[in-house]
């Protein structure tokens, strides 16, 4: 079953693969490496092609930094298709960068952790798997620590991030909020990702204003953590990518148990662990929403929006059984409709929604993949395996792409994919979704 869309997304992952030993998430639109985007590539290059997969993994934590930190974007060659590029990053003004790449300032969802684990559960010669993640495993823990000293400056296990391109969820809605609180210069620049896809699936001229303004800001201050917290008008605490550290740390530890002799790091992970799940279930979640939402530091306001980010928990075994059973409900009342594919990035019954324009409303797979992993692992086998067939259908109808049309009648005569086409991690998910 499904022989040739396996066939076809391997090949995609080949053919994005780079000689610098990591993978493009998507020829032309995305020129790099990019943290989230290496993880689950890594999985997909797991099922066929372990090396290549470690590699993957090798060349991001290559590029950590000294203080533990992992940067967004790996700036392995000088193309000038991309912008921001490097030289307007700068990272080489944080005096703990790496001296061997050049890199962004900002980070993404902490996925490594739970990669190795979904690496190691996946390759079928473990003593090779447990000498591989044994080499990078504490480069990851290094890592966990920087979040814990460094983004969490109300000591309560939530750690914050400065920019919505951390959320990895560039444009969401649930940012409108902020960029209304923020009076971002104007600035004059050229974009290149409207060059390589239609302009109205991509965030707009203003939204671009708030991303570069807030880095000018970290600029102005070397990337330090200490001035970003005090400054950067944009400080969240976002519960997806809590929750990837919070599945990153429950995996350090079952490996370092394999591994053996690690009894600190292990003590101090199930410490930051315990914190960090209790403040999660009191702070991020709505009672009367029926999920998890994001906390708006900076104006000291909790962001009541539902997102497909929403649901992502599930994935990281964060709430009991009976918070589940309603977050489910939420998703179904408000996602399920069996005129929508699962699930919409962003609440399909809000005014903000809109269905093709990037995480303002599509379907993302690297989302959906955790729902159905989240949903199996809870015992919601049915609606699990919608989310698997959904996410078959739109890759079926339309290609690999990057995003999807929520909506059922817009696929047919027309395209409903959007975005960049070939897109790696909707190949690498489908990969593991199908084995
Ligand atoms: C900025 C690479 C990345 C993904 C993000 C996605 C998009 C970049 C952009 O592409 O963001 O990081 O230029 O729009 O939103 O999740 O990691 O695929």
């Amino acid at each position: 079953m499904h022989e040739n869309l396996i066939k076809k997304a391997k090949h995609i992952l080949t053919e994005n693969y780079q000689p610098g030993g990591f993978t493009l998430p998507c020829k032309n639109l995305y020129p790099f490496q990019w943290l989230w985007d290496s993880g689950f590539i890594a999985i997909g290059f797991a099922h066929f092609d372990m090396p290549k997969a470690k590699q993957e993994i090798s060349t991001l934590l290559d590029a950590q930094w000294e203080n533990g930190f992992i940067p967004h974007i790996i700036f392995h060659t000088d193309t000038d298709t991309y912008f921001p590029g490097a030289d307007f990053h700068r990272s080489d003004l944080h005096p703990l960068s790496s001296k061997k790449y050049k890199s962004t300032g900002m980070t993404q969802p902490p996925v490594t952790g739970f990669v190795l684990e979904e690496m190691y559960n996946i390759s079928p010669d473990k003593e090779d798997l447990l000498t591989f993640i044994e080499s990078e495993i504490d480069k990851v823990y290094a890592n966990h620590r920087y979040f814990y000293q460094h983004r969490d400056i109300n000591k309560e296990g939530l750690v914050y991030i400065y920019h919505n391109w951390e959320s990895g969820t560039d444009n969401s809605p649930i940012w409108d909020d902020i960029w209304a609180t923020v009076d971002s210069p104007r600035y004059d620049f050229k974009r290149r990702d409207t060059s390589h896809v239609d302009a109205s699936q991509r965030p707009s001229k203003r939204e671009y204003d708030h991303y570069l303004h807030i880095i000018e800001i970290a600029k102005q201050h070397n990337y330090s953590d200490e001035k970003i917290a005090e400054l950067s008008p944009f400080l969240v605490q976002d519960p997806l990518f809590n929750a990837m550290l919070i599945k990153s740390n429950e995996s350090l530890i079952k490996l370092y148990k394999r591994i053996g002799n690690n009894e600190d790091k292990v003590r101090q992970l199930e410490q930051w662990q315990q914190l960090s799940i209790t403040s999660f279930n009191s702070k991020l979640y709505d009672e009367e929403l029926g999920c998890y939402i994001h906390y708006d530091l900076r104006n000291n306001k909790p962001l009541r929006y539902i997102s497909s980010s929403s649901f992502a928990p599930l994935f990281a075994n964060i709430p009991d059984k009976e918070r589940a059973a309603e977050m489910v409900n939420t998703m179904m009342t408000k996602f399920g409709n069996p005129e929508q594919y699962l699930c919409a990035s962003f609440d399909p019954t809000s005014e903000r929604y809109n269905p093709k324009q990037y995480w303002r409303g599509p379907v993302w797979i690297n989302l959906n993949w955790m729902l159905y992993k989240g949903l199996t692992q809870y015992g919601y086998k049915n609606i699990a395996e919608r989310v698997k067939q959904d996410t078959i259908a739109l890759i079926e109808i339309n290609g690999f792409y990057e995003y999807f049309d929520a909506r059922k009648e817009a696929h047919g005569e027309v395209r409903a994919g959007y975005g960049g086409n070939d897109f790696s991690w909707s190949a690498a998910l489908l990969i593991d979704m199908l084995s």
